[in-house]
């Protein structure tokens, strides 16, 4: 896993944005990737609901459920906090997403997605899927039948 060397990193990361440091910023709009491992941003918006730590409103856009990723449910403690994380972090905030491009929707409707945020201190784009896992707020959980593998996550993305 490419993704354990920023552990420490992200968990730093994490805990910084949890602490409020995520002030509401402008989008700055969509750039091209500066290289090919670039996260492919094809939408993005307002989130102005979460639902539980893996499932959010995009206003203009609809509901998304993070993929390759499985957050506790709503009705075990953990659940509720995968949530108030997701909150602290998205909740009023622009995402940029990396839809699934084989898929697309889940049977419920639901656009399956990779989530950015953008650190306001870095610039960089943050996985938020990543994020959540590293954050011990949810595991890995690979389906095949989507476009994203994480063992190829980076955290962090320099625009
Ligand atoms: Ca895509
Ligand atoms: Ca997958």
């Amino acid at each position: 896993m490419k993704i354990s060397p920023l552990l420490s990193t992200v968990v730093v990361l994490a805990s910084l944005l949890g602490g409020g440091c995520l002030e509401t910023g402008t989008p700055g709009g969509l750039q091209p990737p500066a290289d090919a491992e670039s996260p492919r941003l094809e939408a993005s918006g307002l989130v102005t609901n979460v639902a539980d730590g893996d499932t959010f409103d995009v206003e203009g856009f609809g509901r998304v459920r993070l993929a390759d990723i499985d957050a506790p449910e709503m009705d075990t403690p953990a659940g509720k906090a995968a949530k108030f994380f997701a909150e602290t972090i998205l909740d009023g905030e622009i995402v940029y997403l990396d839809i699934d491009d084989l898929r697309g929707r889940d049977r419920y409707g639901r656009w399956i997605c990779l989530a950015y945020v953008e650190d306001p201190e870095t610039g960089e784009l943050v996985n938020f899927n990543g994020m959540l896992v590293a954050s011990g707020h949810a595991v890995v959980k690979d389906f095949e039948d989507n476009e994203f593998d994480p063992t190829d996550w980076k955290i962090a993305y320099r625009l």
